[in-house]
């Protein structure tokens, strides 16, 4: 019995390493940059979770929103760095970089089931 949940413990604690926090309905995200693209191109998270947007890119980007739902500025982005935004307003966001106008990822913002 003891050694039964001894490898019960194991097994959860290996779930946990083999699968990390990579649920969109995670608290943060990452969503990376690379070859002047955004990955992934779209995105459903909930209100109040962190997007980080991390540059994996060779050239600088400036992450931003210009969806009137919910307007933001990351400023520039060096390659290597990241920025994150929080979103707390439910809807559809289209984020895209100011330096690159081919640039886009769809943030899908839904409310917290009731
Ligand atoms: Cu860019």
């Amino acid at each position: 019995m003891r050694a039964h949940l001894a490898i019960s413990c194991c097994c959860l604690a290996l779930a946990a390493t083999l699968y990390p926090t990579f649920d969109a309905t995670a608290a943060t995200v990452v969503v990376t940059q690379k070859g002047r693209a955004f990955v992934p191109s779209q995105i459903k998270i909930m209100v109040g979770d962190t997007i980080t947007f991390r540059n994996d890119d060779v050239v600088p980007h400036h992450v931003v929103s210009h969806t009137p739902l919910f307007p933001f500025d990351l400023d520039l982005e060096q390659p290597g760095q990241e920025r994150s935004q929080t979103f707390t307003q439910a809807g559809q966001v289209i984020v895209g970089c100011d330096l690159h106008s081919s640039m886009e990822v769809v943030v899908d913002v839904v409310k917290a089931a009731q």
